[in-house]
């Protein structure tokens, strides 16, 4: 089986590129790894940029999304037991954030390529990209017990940080750039209400706390942690009693709390890859970069490269230019090293980091004081918090 483009993995960024360039006739196939259910059930994100509701829209996938989202024009950031409401609407030219579930998103779209009868093969693990600078770039997956095979003009690697497709790229090609934080989130999902209109970052001297959400009766927030921490250690009252106290409860306003439905520790990690691109593999998403989730970047950033990599590839089978698919790794890199600085510079202002000294305290504080006082500081915030603009788009 020969297919213009095979797409690894039906996350976000590999399913939205296949019905990208579906729209546009161009015939792909997506080998994914999990079953449809377990894709389709993966808790993630939740926050989406302006230019991730656009594209989805633009695309015909974001009927759902624009009746059941919750519209955000800012954030609140709290410190020394303060909460200040960043206004989006005014510091972002009117730009605002969204909040509706990744795996809304995800079954959105496996649910309009399936009705668009597309190829994607679940429960296909790919176990090998070879030849990718050959005419033909050959991909190994397993599929029902067989080890199979099929042949691609470009394969797009849209398998997450652990999948096969970065492997196939050269050592003495790829570089990359990786730092681990000595501090995780414990997350808890939760039926209740939120207690504000919008998201809460707080700085606390026990260290980072975040009050989202998910809908009008569900909540999501979590606790800076230790990476190792025990959550037996933590009842769901102590986590509420905690979650109060460095979200700057007091006599007028604390947290609405409720049955807990889920309970997690992520680590924090920022990492990068780069080229993006090599020979005829194109790299997209949480293959390529991660952020920690302070900045809410992930889905994201992989939407912003697949808005790219869907306009090269778009670019060359309607036009035979080549150009963009060349760009690629540059244009895709350039706003990924914005969204890693804006992801590590807010996990740095508002986590304590063990050993932290009095002065790194105030410093911090000192940070989210700017932030919220100083008009230029906030409109570079909230600039990137909306999403940087994304260089291209597909023509669709
Ligand atoms: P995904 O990882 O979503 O998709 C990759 C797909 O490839 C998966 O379906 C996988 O099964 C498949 N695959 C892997 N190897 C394969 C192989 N060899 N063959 C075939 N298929 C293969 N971001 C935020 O902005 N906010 C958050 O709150 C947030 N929370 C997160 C919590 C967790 C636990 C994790 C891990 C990430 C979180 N993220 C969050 C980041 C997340 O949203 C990712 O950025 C997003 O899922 C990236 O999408 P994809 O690049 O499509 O990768
Ligand atoms: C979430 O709603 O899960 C969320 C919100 C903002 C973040 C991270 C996660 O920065």
């Amino acid at each position: 089986m020969h297919f213009p483009v095979a797409i690894i993995g039906a996350g976000p960024s590999g399913s939205l590129l296949a019905h990208i360039l579906h729209l546009r006739g161009i015939e792909c196939i997506v080998l994914e790894a999990k079953s449809r259910s377990y894709v389709e059930g993966r808790i993630r994100a939740g926050v989406l940029e302006q230019g991730t509701v656009d594209l989805l829209v633009r695309a015909g996938v974001g009927e759902r999304l624009l009746a059941e989202r919750m519209v955000h024009n800012g954030i609140i950031a709290g410190y020394k037991g303060e909460q200040h409401f960043m206004d989006f609407e005014d510091l972002a030219d009117g730009k605002t954030i969204s909040v509706y579930g990744q795996s809304e998103i995800t079954k959105d779209l496996l649910a309009q390529l399936e009705a668009d009868k597309q190829n994607v093969l679940y429960e296909a693990e790919v176990t090998g990209v070879e030849d990718i600078n050959g005419e033909k770039v050959r991909v190994l997956y397993m599929h029902e017990g067989k080890q199979l095979e099929l042949t691609a003009d470009y394969v797009a690697g849209c398998d997450g940080y652990h999948g096969a497709s970065r492997k196939a790229m050269p050592e003495d090609v790829l570089q990359v750039h990786e730092m681990i934080y000595p501090f995780g989130w414990l997350g808890i999902m939760a039926d209740a209400r939120p207690s504000k209109e919008v998201a809460l970052f707080s700085h606390h001297k026990n260290g980072f706390a975040l009050a989202s959400m998910r809908s009008p009766s569900v909540v999501r927030l979590y606790l800076q942690c230790a990476l190792d921490e025990d959550l037996d250690e933590w009842p769901d009252d102590r986590i509420w009693d905690e979650l109060d106290l460095r979200l700057g409860a007091n006599p007028t306003w604390k947290l609405t709390r409720g049955p807990v439905t889920q309970k997690d520790v992520t680590p924090l990690r920022s990492f990068f890859a780069e080229p993006m691109q090599h020979g005829r593999l194109f790299l997209a998403g949480d293959a390529a970069h991660i952020v920690p989730p302070t900045g809410a970047k992930g889905l994201n950033s992989a939407v912003a490269d697949i808005s790219v990599l869907s306009a090269a590839l778009i670019d060359f089978y309607k036009k035979g230019d080549e150009t963009l698919l060349k760009q690629y790794s540059d244009v895709a890199l350039r706003r990924n090293w914005q969204t890693q600085r804006f992801s590590w510079s807010n996990t740095t202002m508002f986590h304590v980091f063990p050993g932290s000294t009095s002065f790194q305290l105030r410093m911090q504080e000192a940070q989210v004081h700017q932030m919220v006082t100083y008009r230029s500081a906030g409109k570079v915030y909230a600039e990137n918090h909306v999403g940087l603009p994304i260089e291209y788009g597909p023509d669709i």
